[in-house]
């Protein structure tokens, strides 16, 4: 493994970084406002509420995007060269787009949620005005045409590089008996399916983005609701889906900088990714189970995929990374250790998410915040652990100078462990008792529950500044 330095992309993905941790913190602070708020700890306006949810949903998602872009870009560009002007146009589009999304939501107070779900973006009862939830569309435009070409830049170069997109899916080997040692690296490999499967997520995003636009500009022009439900869960189930699958490969380049041991593409790891191009796109109707009106065949294959879904990737990756860790004297710092327990995270956090994906189930606990359980435990202690990972071993200092995990290092992992494990469990427990998600109003039954789970809150909040300070400290310092 060589590369520790020499990366040519090192410093964008550094700045990119420190945006997303910066803003992760940010979002972070708001998620606690809204629960403490649900807790009865402080009064918020309903209103104000919504604003606050559509920032934490839009921005949490579009932070997770991101960092996993950043964290995928980085590791490519060790085997293929990128353009770096591409990658500013991505960077300087999707902050235009956040721009957007701030100005519409603080000063235009659009409060319609992170899925702008037709028609709500136009029938805010007087809470917002059109411009407003015309400006939010705008910013999610500004950001989807942005990974459109964030896409462009890494997956044309790999194709030329590889020789062809079915190359570097490795279906020479996974398919066609070829040695593997001729296959790409895991990054290649993940890199093309996720460009494949999330550009299609952002074109379908983008087609209903503009039907709800011309919506809000000519009230006259109608939308089926229902065909724009589906293609704004196709695409909000692909897209944040496709910021995990992009953040994972920080554990398959990083984790071998530990143990000594190469990750290799294997054929049972090019098959478990191509299952993956098919079972995202599949499984996404599993956010449509209440829709009486769906045709009964998409809802069972939605239930019937959700327990095939990332079931095969997360087993070959979990597997690959205990038989890595299984013998080999690591040296626990920060990095490694969020790493792992981001694949530990990942896995867990699919049990409630398959629980939920059972028709019969999801008809009783679909609108209770049994749902931001499952969702949280994976992007938590999943995605975003990854991140924090990733960020903690590019600023980890020369070999000889690193000591083990700091006394503080320990702390905040623990903390960021012990919070986040007891802000889910929280959700799931308030779910199991049938306390709805998204009322920015809690009876007096729940109060305790949301309580709870507000001073795990405050845990996780307190490590990630921990993090994020120690992150920009480091960067300063080189
Ligand atoms: C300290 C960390 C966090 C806290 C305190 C927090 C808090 C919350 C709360 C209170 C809600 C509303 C729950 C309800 O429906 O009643 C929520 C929703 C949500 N959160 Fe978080 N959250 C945190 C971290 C994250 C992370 C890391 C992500 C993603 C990377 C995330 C993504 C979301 C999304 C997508 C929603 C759904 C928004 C909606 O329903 O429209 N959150 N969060
Ligand atoms: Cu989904």
């Amino acid at each position: 493994m060589t590369g520790t330095t020499a990366n040519p992309h090192s410093g964008a993905v550094k700045f990119s970084m420190l945006i997303a941790g910066a803003v992760f913190a940010l979002m972070m602070v708001i998620g606690l406002i809204m629960r403490a708020a649900q807790g009865n700890l402080i009064e918020i306006e309903a209103a104000f509420f919504y604003q606050l949810l559509s920032t934490h949903g839009a921005g949490m998602v579009g932070t997770a995007g991101l960092s996993g872009a950043a964290i995928l870009w980085y590791f490519v560009g060790r085997y293929v060269p990128l353009s770096a002007n591409m990658y500013w146009a991505f960077i300087s589009l999707f902050l235009l787009g956040v721009v957007f999304i701030l100005v519409s939501i603080f000063v235009g107070q659009y409060g319609g949620a992170w899925t702008f779900l037709f028609p709500l973006p136009a029938m805010s009862g007087g809470a917002w005005e059109p411009w407003a939830a015309a400006l939010f569309i705008l910013g999610y435009t500004s950001i989807g045409v942005g990974f459109l070409l964030y896409y462009l830049a890494i997956g044309y170069p790999i194709i030329k590089h590889y020789g062809g997109l079915a190359r570097a899916l490795g279906w020479h080997v996974g398919f066609g008996g070829a040695d593997p040692d001729d296959a790409p690296p895991p990054t290649i490999v993940a890199a093309s399916v996720v460009t494949i499967f999330n550009v299609l997520g952002i074109v379908v995003g983008a087609a209903v983005l503009v039907a709800s636009l011309v919506h809000l500009l000519v009230p006259g022009f109608a939308v089926d609701a229902l065909l724009a439900k589906n293609m704004i869960f196709f695409f909000g189930h692909v897209f944040i889906n496709a910021a995990i699958y992009m953040a994972v490969v920080a554990v398959y380049e990083i984790v071998p900088e530990y143990t000594g041991r190469p990750w290799k593409t294997s054929r049972v790891f090019v098959l478990a990714w191509t299952s993956i191009l098919l079972f995202v796109m599949a499984v996404y109707p599993h956010h449509l189970l209440q829709d009486m009106v769906m045709p009964p065949w998409a809802l069972v294959m939605g239930q019937i995929v959700s327990y095939l879904s990332g079931i095969p990737l997360l087993a070959v990756t979990a597997y690959s990374l205990c038989v890595f860790l299984y013998g080999s004297k690591l040296r626990w710092d920060l990095g490694i250790s969020l790493l792992v327990l981001a694949v530990a995270g990942w896995s867990v956090g699919t049990v409630p998410a398959v629980i939920d994906g059972m028709i019969s189930v999801n008809k009783v606990m679909h609108n209770t915040q049994w749902v931001p359980g499952h969702f949280h435990i994976y992007l938590l202690l999943g995605e975003v652990a990854m991140s924090f990972g990733f960020m903690a071993w590019l600023v980890r200092g020369s070999e000889a100078s690193q000591a083990s995990m700091s006394i503080l290092d320990r702390m905040a992992f623990g903390a960021y462990l012990a919070g986040a494990a007891g802000f889910t469990l929280m959700f799931l427990v308030s779910g199991a008792s049938s306390i709805p998600r998204r009322w920015a109003v809690h009876l007096p039954e729940w109060f305790l529950q949301a309580q709870i789970a507000t001073a795990f809150a405050v845990l996780v909040v307190l490590s990630v500044l921990v993090f994020v300070i120690k992150y920009a400290a480091r960067l300063g310092r080189a």
